[in-house]
C-alpha cells in the first residue's frame, strides 16, 4: 500500500488522488478523480498487491470484526468473514443491463435506459464513500500480457472486496505497466453504499438494502452499489469475465462462458481439452478437479480453471481457451475430502471463508464436511450451534452458499498450462444442469448446430447461489442466463457463426456433449454415483472425439450403451444406467413444449437454425 493520500478537493473541484509516478495512464487517473470527487472517500490508496498490503488489510477488517482470523495452526494465514444476513448471493433481479436500446439486453435481462440509470447512480453514488477508504484495485483477468488476458480496475470502499480480489485475479502495481499510458480497462466502480457520515460508527459488514449492479456495453463500465458479497462485488469475476466479456467477444469474435476447463490425459499420455458448462453450484469445482477412479487404470485429469473460460480463435483456427481468474470462489457446503479431495487441499492455508461456521478450535466447519458434525459451533450468523438443535429446527451451521476463496496455484491437481499465455486447445464443450428427470446423463450432438441447440436448451433446478425460489426448473441456456450481457438470441447467433468460421477454416471443431448427473430414483435419490465416477463419462467422450467408442444414436443426439462405457471396478447394473440413460417419448414431448416456451420469448432474433434443429428431433421423436 502506497502512503494513503487525503482526498482533498480543490477550487476546480479536481481532487488530487495521490497517484504513485509509477501509474502513467493519464485518462485512468482522470477517472480515480472523478469517482472521488463524486464518492467522497476520506482517502484514497492505490493497491500494490503485495503480501504486506493483504496482511495489513486481513488485520485491519479483524480489528473492525467484519473477519476472524482462524487457528493458525489449524488453518495458517486463513480467515473467516460473515455478512450481512440480508447480503449472501447475487441478486439478479438489481442486475441490469443498461444498452442503447432494450433489444440490445433482450428479455432475459434487465433493462434501464443509460441516461436514466447514470442518473440514478450519480444520486447513488454521491458521498457514498464518506467516511472510507477508496481503493484503486489494478487486476488483469488472465496471465498478465497474454493475448486473451483483458485488464480492468476496480474503485471500491470495501477491503474485503481488496483481499478477495487479490486472491481471485493477478491484482497489483504490474497491472499499470501493462496498461502504460493509455492501454484499454475496464472501469469498474464499487461501493457498499454506507457511508459513514458524522462519524457514525462502522458495523462489521457494511451495505445497503438498495442495490445495484449495473453494466453499460458500450462504454464496458461496471458500477455496482449496495452489497459487498461475491459476483455482486469482486466485479472481475460475472461482472467484468462474463457480462461486459461477453459484448466483447461479440464484437471481436471470442467467447466469454461460464465454464470450467479441465485437462484429460489418457493412460497412454494423449492430452485433450475440454470447457464444461453448468449453471452456479452444480458442480463445476468438483469436476473440475476430479480425481479419476483407481480401477480407471492411469486416467489423469487437471484444472486450468473452475467458473469462467476465455476462448479466442488461434492462428491455426482452432479455439483456444485461458481461465481469466486466478482463485477458486467455490461454495463450501458439499465440499469434502469425498466429493472434492483437491479442493479440500487447495483449501489448508491462504483462504478466505465467507458465512461457513466457526468451530470452538477456531477452525471452519459446513454442512457436508465430515459426517458427524462437531458438537458444538457458531454458526455464520454467530450464534451458538448443536448437532441436536439443528435436529430440531433445521438450522444451518454455514449459510447453503457459503464460500471460499482460494489461490488456484494450492491445487493439486492444477494443470502446468493453467497460466499459459495461449491458452489450451479445446476437443470438447459440455452443457449440463441439475434435472431430477428426463434428460440423459450423457448425449453426444451430431454436429454444432445441434450442440448449439442442446445448450440454448438446457434447463437446470436453481440453487441458493442467486437469491430467490430454489429447485424449480428454468431454462438457462449455456449456463449464461444470469451473466449474457446482450441479448440471448444474438448469442446464440455468435455461437453458431464461430461454428461457420471453424467450418470455413476446415479447422478442428470441439464436439458438443450434454450432461446430466442429477437424475434421481423413484426413491428420490441420486442414481448416478457422480464425483469421480464422471470419469467413465469423460471416458467415453474422449473415445468420441478420437474416433474409437462407439454409441446408440437417438432422437436428441448419440448416448453410450451400457458396454460402451468402463465398468470396471464399479458395480453400476444395466438396470441402474437404464434410469440415467433412458429417453422417456412422453416426458421429451413435454421437454420440447418447454423449448417452444423459451423460442417464443426469444422470438425476436433467434437464429432459424434451432427451430430446425427441433423439427428435426420432433420428426425423429415420431418415426
Ligand atoms: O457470487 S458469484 O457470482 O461469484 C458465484 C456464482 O454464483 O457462481
Ligand atoms: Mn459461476
Amino acid at each position: 500500500m502506497n502512503q494513503p493520500a487525503v482526498a482533498e478537493e480543490n477550487k476546480n473541484n479536481v481532487v488530487d488522488v495521490q497517484a504513485p509516478a509509477y501509474v502513467r495512464h493519464r485518462r485512468l487517473i482522470q477517472w480515480v478523480q472523478r469517482v472521488a470527487a463524486l464518492t467522497k472517500p476520506d482517502r484514497v490508496v492505490w493497491c500494490d498487491g503485495t503480501q504486506a498490503e493483504y496482511d495489513r488489510l486481513c488485520e485491519q477488517m479483524v480489528a473492525a470484526g467484519t473477519m476472524k482470523k482462524l487457528n493458525s495452526a489449524k488453518r495458517p494465514n486463513s480467515f473467516l468473514a460473515c455478512s450481512d444476513p440480508s447480503d449472501v448471493a447475487r441478486v439478479e433481479d438489481r442486475t441490469f443491463i443498461c444498452s442503447e436500446r432494450p433489444e440490445d439486453a433482450g428479455p432475459t435481462n434487465n433493462w434501464i435506459d443509460p441516461q436514466e440509470m447514470r442518473s440514478t447512480l450519480d444520486g447513488l453514488f454521491d458521498g457514498a464513500m464518506r467516511g472510507r477508504t477508496m481503493y484503486v484495485v489494478p487486476f488483469s483477468m488472465g496471465p498478465l500480457g497474454s493475448p486473451i488476458a483483458h485488464i480492468g480496475v476496480e474503485l471500491s470502499d470495501s477491503p474485503y472486496v481488496v483481499t478477495n480480489m487479490r486472491i481471485m485475479t493477478r491484482m497489483g502495481r504490474e497491472v499499470f505497466e501493462v496498461l502504460g499510458e493509455e492501454g484499454e480497462f475496464v472501469p469498474c466502480v464499487h461501493s457498499v453504499g454506507a457511508p459513514l457520515a458524522d462519524g457514525r460508527k462502522d458495523v462489521p459488514w457494511p451495505c445497503n438494502d438498495t442495490k445495484y449492479i449495473v453494466h453499460f456495453p458500450k462504454t464496458r463500465e461496471i458500477w455496482s452499489f449496495g452489497s459487498g458479497y461475491g459476483g455482486n462485488a469482486l466485479l472481475g469475476k460475472k461482472c467484468f469475465a462474463l457480462r461486459i466479456a461477453s459484448t466483447m467477444g461479440r464484437d471481436e469474435g471470442w467467447l466469454a462462458e461460464h465454464m470450467l476447463i479441465l485437462g484429460v490425459t489418457s493412460p497412454e499420455g494423449r492430452k485433450h481439452h475440454v470447457a464444461a458448462a453448468f449453471p452456479s453450484a452444480c458442480g463445476k469445482t468438483n469436476f473440475a478437479m476430479l480425481i479419476p477412479p483407481q480401477d480407471l487404470n492411469g486416467w489423469k485429469v487437471t484444472t486450468i480453471g473452475d467458473d469462467i473460460a476465455w476462448i479466442k480463435p488461434g492462428k491455426d483456427g482452432r479455439l483456444y481457451a485461458i481461465n481469466p481468474e486466478a482463485g477458486y470462489f467455490g461454495v463450501a457446503p458439499g465440499t469434502s475430502e469425498k466429493t472434492n479431495f483437491n479442493a479440500m487441499a487447495t483449501l489448508k492455508e491462504n483462504v478466505i471463508f465467507t458465512n461457513v461456521a466457526l468451530t470452538d478450535d477456531g477452525d471452519v466447519w459446513w454442512e457436508g464436511m465430515t459426517d458427524t458434525p462437531p458438537a458444538h459451533l457458531i454458526d455464520w450468523q454467530g450464534r451458538d450451534w448443536t448437532p441436536e438443535l439443528a435436529k430440531e429446527t433445521g438450522a444451518k451451521a454455514a449459510h447453503p452458499n457459503a464460500r471460499f476463496t482460494a489461490p488456484a496455484s494450492q491445487c493439486p491437481s492444477i494443470d502446468p498450462d493453467w497460466e499459459n499465455p495461449a491458452g489450451v486447445p479445446i476437443d470438447a464443450f459440455i452443457f449440463g444442469g441439475r434435472r431430477s428427470t428426463t434428460v440423459p446423463l450423457v448425449t453426444e450432438a451430431r454436429d454444432w448446430k445441434e450442440g448449439v441447440y442442446m445448450a440454448a436448451t438446457m434447463g437446470s433446478e436453481t440453487t441458493a447461489a442467486a437469491a430467490g425460489q430454489q429447485g424449480v426448473v428454468r431454462r438457462d441456456p449455456f449456463a449464461m442466463l444470469p451473466f449474457c450481457g446482450y441479448n440471448m438470441s444474438d448469442y446464440f447467433g455468435h455461437w453458431l457463426k464461430i461454428g461457420e468460421r471453424l467450418e470455413a477454416l476446415n479447422a478442428k471443431a470441439p464436439k458438443f456433449f450434454c450432461v446430466n448427473w442429477f437424475r434421481k430414483g423413484d426413491d428420490g435419490k441420486f442414481v448416478w454415483p457422480g464425483f469421480g465416477e464422471n470419469m467413465r463419462v469423460l471416458n467415453w467422450m474422449v473415445g468420441r472425439i478420437e474416433g474409437t467408442a462407439s454409441g446408440e444414436e437417438h432422437a436428441f443426439g448419440i448416448s453410450p450403451r451400457y458396454e460402451d462405457i468402463d465398468w470396471g471396478g464399479l458395480n453400476f447394473t444395466r438396470d441402474q444406467f437404464e434410469q440415467v440413460i433412458s429417453v422417456n417419448d412422453a416426458a421429451w414431448r413435454d421437454e420440447l413444449a418447454l423449448h417452444d416456451e423459451l423460442f417464443t420469448r426469444l422470438q425476436q432474433g433467434l437464429p432459424d437454425a434451432l427451430p430446425e434443429a427441433k423439427a428435426g428431433m420432433e420428426k425423429r421423436l415420431a418415426a
